[in-house]
């Protein structure tokens, strides 16, 4: 190449991706820098949009990992209104997965639908324990204190400013609260539009929605309004609704979870394993790709173009490229085996990319600068655990640690993770203050995320 009449070499200052990675060595995000090249181009004309499989194609190419300390509904649909994508953990029921699944594919956008509630018995002191705990202060008040329940009023922070000191502080909420005669609320039958406008005139905090009954259905929230009123790169399906993933390992069982799964709506489903170049997974592509052929299906995790080829040529259509790479990973302490994570995302991606079959970067990203160098290492997408973990969408609940506000994250393949499955986050926080009560503190085995 020439540049002012001198011959000029790009690679003249560095190493290309080809000099670096195939020269035997191993090297992870650490290890290398990019050279910066020349723009000719503003920053709003870049275009992030990425494949995550052969046809379902993300604005955003991120991805959060099936970990339940990291995706259930929550997180898919905060992922899904950003472009990108959630895949939900499998430690779970298949029931309580696929109803996971269907939550994100009915999401009405701005309306939580399982708004935490109270019943009026409740004193005022659990109220501030529970603000404490969710980060917030508006709570309905209905009957039972679920979901479905007569509507009896509302506790905002309006309520209770003043009272936290107060010398009393048991007395039951519905001293306190704003009964429901004097809220502002709407039918079920509104539409996102319309329930703005009277959150609007109202200058409200909170609207209930209620059905025929009075019954509370769901509410929204004035903050969550403010955020969300625009999603213009969300990921969509072609019936508008937002897009999911869902996790399933290759046991028998996961058949009937992938059942319940397609049931719900799953746009793809990934196969959850540490090795993925097995006979286990490779039955399962093909039993999958004949029993659901409009199923997409991403395969691994795998580290080497022997591992890709065998899960290619088996049906998938993405991959998932990572192990032993993950922030609380000891397979490579313990098994022996794994890969620095550049090199598996560069070697794989380069054969993926002849087979048209688009690459996950899994496990291993510490910051955003590491998606960058996964997708300029020919990764499609990336996939991340710890940097979402601790996020308010994040599953669990939050606790208190030397005065800082964490929840845990742990891996899959954890004692403490196996050893709940079956039970989704609930039967996680159960666990958790268990072992917080014996700990007095924040437990070892699990990591813990502000
Ligand atoms: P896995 O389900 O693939 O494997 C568990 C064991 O079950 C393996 O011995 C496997 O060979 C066996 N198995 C699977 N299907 C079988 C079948 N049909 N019949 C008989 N045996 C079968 O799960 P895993 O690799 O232990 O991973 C567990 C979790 O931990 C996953 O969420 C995974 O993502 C995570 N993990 C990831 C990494 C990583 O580096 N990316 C490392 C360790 C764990
Ligand atoms: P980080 O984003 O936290 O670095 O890594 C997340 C990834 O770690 C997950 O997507 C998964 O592939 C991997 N992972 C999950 N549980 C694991 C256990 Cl027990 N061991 C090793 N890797 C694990």
């Amino acid at each position: 190449m020439a540049q002012n009449g001198i011959d000029f070499d790009p690679s003249a200052d560095g190493l290309t991706g080809k000099q670096l990675f195939c020269s035997g060595d191993g090297y992870t995000y650490n290890d290398f820098i990019i050279l910066p090249g020349y723009i000719h181009f503003a920053a709003d004309e870049v275009d992030l949009s990425s494949p995550l499989t052969k046809k379902i194609t993300l604005a955003a190419p991120l991805v959060s990992s099936p970990m339940d300390t990291v995706t259930e509904s929550e997180m898919a649909i905060a992922m899904a209104l950003c472009g990108g994508i959630g895949i939900i953990h499998h430690n779970c029921t298949p029931e309580y997965q696929a109803n996971e699944v269907l939550k994100v594919k009915k999401y009405k956008h701005g309306f939580i639908r399982d708004p935490v509630c109270i019943s009026p018995t409740v004193t005022l002191d659990k109220v501030f324990q529970m603000k404490k705990q969710h980060g917030f202060c508006g709570f309905p008040v209905t009957e039972n204190g679920k979901l479905g329940q007569k509507l009896l009023g509302i506790v905002t922070s309006r309520d209770v400013d003043f009272l936290e000191n107060s010398a009393n502080l048991d007395v039951p909420i519905q001293t306190v609260m704003t009964p429901v005669t004097d809220i502002i609320s709407a039918n079920s039958v509104i539409s996102l539009e319309e329930a703005n406008t009277i959150l609007e005139k109202s200058k409200k905090g909170k609207l209930p929605i209620v059905n025929d009954k009075g019954e509370l259905v769901a509410l929204i929230a004035r903050t969550d309004l403010k955020k969300s009123r625009d999603y213009p790169d969300s990921s969509k399906d072609e019936n508008n609704q937002l897009i999911v993933g869902a996790a399933i390992g290759t046991r028998e069982g996961d058949r009937r979870r992938l059942n319940l799964l397609n049931q719900a709506g799953v746009d793809v489903v990934i196969l959850d394993s540490s090795q993925g170049n097995s006979i286990y997974q490779i039955e399962m592509i093909k039993y999958i790709k004949k029993e659901y052929p409009n199923m997409q299906v991403i395969g691994g995790n795998v580290v080497t173009t022997a591992q890709a080829k065998n899960l290619i040529d088996a049906g998938v259509d993405g991959l998932r490229v990572g192990m032993g790479s993950g922030s609380i990973c000891i397979t490579q302490e313990v098994m022996a085996v794994g890969r620095p994570q550049g090199t598996a995302v560069y070697r794989v991606a380069e054969y993926a990319s002849k087979r048209g079959v688009p690459v996950i970067a899994d496990g291993g990203v510490q910051s955003v600068g590491h998606v960058m160098k996964a997708l300029a290492l020919g990764a499609s997408t990336a996939m991340m655990g710890s940097l979402l973990a601790g996020t308010s969408e994040a599953p669990g609940e939050y606790f208190f640690s030397d005065g800082v506000r964490l929840k845990k994250y742990r891996g899959m393949g954890s004692l403490e993770a196996m050893s709940q499955k079956g039970g989704g986050a609930a039967a996680m926080d159960r666990y958790f203050h268990n072992e917080m009560e014996k700990a007095k503190g924040c437990p070892g085995g699990i990591r813990c995320h502000c």
